[in-house]
């Protein structure tokens, strides 16, 4: 053990759960706020808690939940952490502009209430606080873009969802913090990250999931919006490492963390179809475009030539969307010295293969359905 204590909201998402994984294997205490729901929501974390009574005895779960301004001072004076990893957010940019108050409260007020909490409770000195911030503060503006033609630190922002207005909160609450009081609070600004513990309603994830489901022959077609939208998707066990790296320098500052590879929505479903062996060819225009087999090679899966496999459902459409995201990790490279060991094609791969045996042995037909 390393003697620190780290305390991660959002423990039970994707990020976390990675995250809680890195810091224990380096020897850290991790505690984990985690929201009471009416089933069970551990699923990503359940290997680390189950271990609780044999390998990782320094794991813990709080109940507790953003919105909450005493409950989260409790926690933090009970747990006294070195770092808070505040990754707890709605994080999903269309739903926001379903529950547009909501995600204000959670993702901007949210990220106050962390930072009042450690200066409420003297920990100014003691505590380093990350932020989860995010490529959709840029929205995407072409004229916004650097002399290079990517999104870096200085890069102006131009948020285009309630997400990422109340991102953008949390972004300058978070700097405005560590300007006024000296605390050690940095902004991660993470573009894309993805995995095989993606949420389902994630474009990625989305993708992997229906064309593990199409190849088994349990799904029909994949029903998607913008497949223009261009993101730079990187691997999330390689963004967490970022997150712990930007919280141990001298000096707390903010980070860009990309790839600095940008790819279409239709070129990943491109790249996942391919990984079963499925070649398709994308034709027709706007609402009316869709993707039919080409050719499959796979004898495991059974795809006739000419199928329909990709939909459009204009449902998907965003009111207002981000067309471009291409971040510029120089930086976070000379720095943090990081570097992601993923490329693009090995984490396509990875999620349809961990896709294909979910498919395999544990499907939900409700999956299909599912609005995201
Ligand atoms: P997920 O959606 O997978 O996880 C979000 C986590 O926040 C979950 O644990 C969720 O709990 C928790 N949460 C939601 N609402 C509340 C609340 N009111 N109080 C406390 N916890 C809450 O997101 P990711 O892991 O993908 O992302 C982590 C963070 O990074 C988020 O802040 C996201 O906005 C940000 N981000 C993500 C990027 C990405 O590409 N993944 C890129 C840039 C930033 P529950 O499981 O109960 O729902
Ligand atoms: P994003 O991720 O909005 O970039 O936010 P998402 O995967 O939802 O969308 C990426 C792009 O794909 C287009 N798209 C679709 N998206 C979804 N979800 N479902 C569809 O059917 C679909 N069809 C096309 C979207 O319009 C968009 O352009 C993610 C989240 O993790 C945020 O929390 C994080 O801050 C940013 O990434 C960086």
């Amino acid at each position: 053990m390393n003697n620190k204590v780290a305390l991660i909201t959002g423990i039970t998402g994707q990020d976390g759960s990675y995250l809680a994984e890195l810091l224990l294997e380096k020897g850290y205490m991790v505690h984990g706020i985690k929201r009471r729901a009416s089933s069970f929501n551990t699923a990503r974390i359940d290997h680390l808690y189950m271990d609780q009574h044999e390998k990782h005895v320094n794991f813990k779960l709080h109940y507790g939940d953003l919105t909450d301004s005493t409950n989260i001072i409790r926690i933090i004076q009970e747990v006294q952490p070195d770092e808070i990893y505040n990754l707890g957010a709605m994080s999903h940019v269309k739903v926001s502009f379903d529950s547009p108050e909501y995600v204000a409260n959670v993702d901007g007020m949210g990220t106050l209430r962390i930072l009042e909490a450690v200066r409420i409770l003297g920990l100014i000195n003691k505590t380093r606080i990350y932020q989860a911030s995010t490529s959709e503060l840029y929205g995407g503006l072409e004229e916004n873009k650097n002399e290079k033609g990517f999104y870096d630190e200085n890069s102006p922002f131009y948020p285009r969802s309630p997400y990422g207005v109340a991102k953008i909160y949390g972004f300058w609450i978070t700097k405005n913090y560590r300007e006024a009081y000296g605390m050690y609070a940095c902004n991660g600004i993470l573009f894309n990250h993805e995995s095989p513990r993606r949420g389902e309603t994630f474009v990625t994830r989305k993708i992997t999931m229906a064309t593990a489901a199409i190849a088994l022959g349990k799904q029909d077609c994949l029903y998607l919006g913008n497949l223009n939208a261009l993101r730079d998707w990187g691997h999330a066990k390689d963004y967490v490492e970022a997150m712990w790296r930007i919280l141990q320098q001298d000096k707390p500052e903010d980070f860009v963390i990309a790839t600095g590879v940008t790819t279409t929505v239709r070129d990943f479903v491109r790249l996942a179809f391919s990984e079963v062996g499925v070649e398709l060819a994308f034709e027709g225009e706007g609402e009316h475009e869709v993707a039919k087999v080409v050719s499959a090679s796979n004898p495991d899966f059974k795809l006739e030539k000419g199928k329909t496999v990709v939909q459009i459902d204009p449902r998907y459409y965003r009111p207002t969307e981000v067309d471009l995201l291409l971040g510029d990790p120089t930086k976070s490279k000379t720095k943090l010295g990081w570097k992601p060991q993923y490329d693009l094609a090995g984490l396509v791969k990875e999620m349809v293969a961990s896709d294909v045996e979910i498919v395999k042995n544990n499907y939900n037909a409700q999956w299909e359905h599912m609005v995201g």
